[in-house]
Order: structure tokens, then C-alpha cells, then sequence
């Protein structure tokens, strides 16, 4: 039978990779995010590369509603879900504790932490009832250490690692896998998102050493997510080879 994943933030970077490299190895993907045109072109072309079928679901990871009714309504074919990445997520602004803006961390603790628990708890039922499942939730570097101007950002992805294990406990009687992947510096959208659109600002971020890509963390998500039923993967810090930590990073 074919494994199902269900990966959210499909529509870019990490979550767009994890969606190729699994739909290449023969999984059936439910593949979400807010853009459904590029979820849908997404979906069309896993379709056409590889024979396995693709379920597209539009939606922004902070409507509680939205999250609960679109997974609890999930067909009965897809709900056999295998594998949950939760990786939607972004940073917004680089700034200062005390001229960042609210607005900003609103969303970023909405996004990253909010978004990752409607989800979670959304799909959990369908993993508890066949006592089987793995949740793969993507931290990051800033979950490990804070940065200067990190703040928000920081605190969700602190929250994420501290959410991580709190699953890994509470789920152990349910034989659940609970992994937590914390990247570094990753060349996606995910600078353009947080500099609003300068791509000068962005760009820089990765001038001057070769940084992670997407394809990187999307291997490492697979290798995860295929070891034997009895090994779990707890937590992963990855960076690519210039970049020690949150802090050091060698250009
Ligand atoms: P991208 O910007 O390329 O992708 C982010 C994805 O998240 C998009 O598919 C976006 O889809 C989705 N998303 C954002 N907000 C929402 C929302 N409210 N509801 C639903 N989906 C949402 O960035 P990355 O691939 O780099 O980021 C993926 C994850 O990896 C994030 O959690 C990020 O914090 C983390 N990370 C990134 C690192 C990096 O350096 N790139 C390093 C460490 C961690 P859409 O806009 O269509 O909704
Ligand atoms: C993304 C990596 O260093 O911008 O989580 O926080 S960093």
C-alpha cells in the first residue's frame, strides 16, 4: 500500500522539496499552503511525474477552523496518514525588541507555533486510532540559540523544539515518532518573506558561502522518515558547512 504524507507549506522551499522527494519515492502527498495556484500547478505535476496521487488543501495554517474542518473532513482513502510535516512557518522583520513590530510577531506566533498545534491536533486522531504515525516538525537554528533581533522569530522556534518533545512524551503510548529538524541558514523564499520583498536585502543573506537548499533538508526529511518502525530520529541540528551555529557563520 502506498504511504501517505501530509506536508504543510508545500507551496516553497522546505515543503515543496519534502513534497518532490517523497512523491519520487512513490508517497502519496497532501500537499497545503495559502497559494492555490501554485499548490495546484504543484499537485499537476507530481501527478504527471511520478504515479502516485497528490490531495491539494488551501488553507492558512492559522484559521483553527479552517484547519480543523479541512483535515477532520479528509476523505477516508487520505486519512491514513503516515507521516506529518509541519513545516509551515516564516520570520517577519530582523529588528530590534523594542521597534519590531507587533503585527509581525503576531503572525509569527500564530504561523509557527499556533499553526504547528491546529494542525497537529488535527491530524492525531487518524494516527492514534491506527496506534502508527510520525510528526516532523521543522525548527530551526533560532530554536537552539537566540540571535540579536531574532526575538519573535526565536521565541516561536524555541517553542517549536519545546513543543517537540512535549509531543514525543505525551505520544510515546500511542507509538508515535515525534523529530524535530532544526535547520540553519537555508537559501529559499524564506528571506524574501521576512525582508517584505527586498530581494538586495535578501540575496545578501546568502552571498559569500554555499548555503543549505531546500533539496538538503528534503533528503534528511526522507531518511527520517524511513528508518526502522522501532528508530526515531529525536532532533536534528543541520547546517550547511560554513555555519557553526546560530552565531558563527564563515563567508
Ligand atoms: P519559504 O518561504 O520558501 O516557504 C514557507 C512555506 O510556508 C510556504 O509554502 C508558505 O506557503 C507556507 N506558509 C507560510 N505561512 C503560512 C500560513 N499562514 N498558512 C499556511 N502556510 C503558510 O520558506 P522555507 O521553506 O525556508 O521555510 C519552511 C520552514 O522552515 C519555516 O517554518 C521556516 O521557519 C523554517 N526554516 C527555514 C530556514 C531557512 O533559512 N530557510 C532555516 C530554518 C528553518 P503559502 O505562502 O502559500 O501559504
Ligand atoms: C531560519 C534560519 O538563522 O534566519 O530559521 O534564523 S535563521
Amino acid at each position: 500500500m502506498q504511504q501517505i504524507i501530509l506536508i504543510t507549506g508545500a507551496t516553497s522551499g522546505f515543503g515543496k522539496a519534502i513534497a518532490e522527494t517523497f512523491a519520487a519515492a512513490g508517497w502519496n502527498c497532501i500537499i497545503t499552503g495559502r497559494r492555490a495556484d501554485r499548490l495546484e500547478a504543484i499537485a499537476t505535476s507530481l501527478r504527471s511525474q511520478y504515479a502516485i496521487q497528490v490531495l491539494p488543501l488551501v488553507f492558512d495554517v492559522r484559521d483553527r477552523v479552517a484547519v480543523t474542518t479541512q483535515i477532520s473532513q479528509l476523505p477516508a482513502a487520505w486519512q491514513a496518514i503516515d507521516v506529518l510535516v509541519n513545516n509551515a512557518g516564516l520570520a517577519l522583520g530582523r529588528d530590534p525588541f523594542d521597534t519590531a513590530n507587533l503585527d509581525d510577531w503576531d503572525t509569527m506566533i500564530d504561523t509557527n507555533l499556533k499553526g504547528l498545534l491546529y494542525v497537529s491536533k488535527a491530524v492525531l486522531p487518524f494516527m492514534t486510532a491506527r496506534q502508527k504515525g510520525h510528526i516532523i516538525n521543522i525548527g530551526s537554528t533560532a530554536g537552539k540559540e537566540v540571535y540579536k533581533d531574532g526575538n519573535a522569530y526565536c521565541a516561536s522556534k524555541h517553542g517549536v523544539d519545546a513543543i517537540s518533545k512535549a509531543m514525543r512524551i505525551d505520544l510515546l503510548p500511542h507509538h508515535i515518532k515525534v523529530t524535530a529538524i532544526h535547520p540553519g541558514a537555508a537559501e529559499t523564499e524564506f528571506s524574501l518573506v521576512r525582508f517584505k520583498g527586498d530581494e538586495t536585502k535578501a540575496g545578501l543573506v546568502y552571498d559569500g558561502y554555499h548555503a543549505l537548499q531546500a533539496a538538503d533538508i528534503a533528503g534528511i526529511t526522507y531518511y527520517a522518515a524511513t528508518l526502522p518502525a522501532h528508530v526515531c530520529i529525536n532532533d536534528l541540528v543541520v547546517t550547511c558547512l560554513a555555519q557553526a551555529n546560530s552565531f558563527y557563520l564563515h563567508k
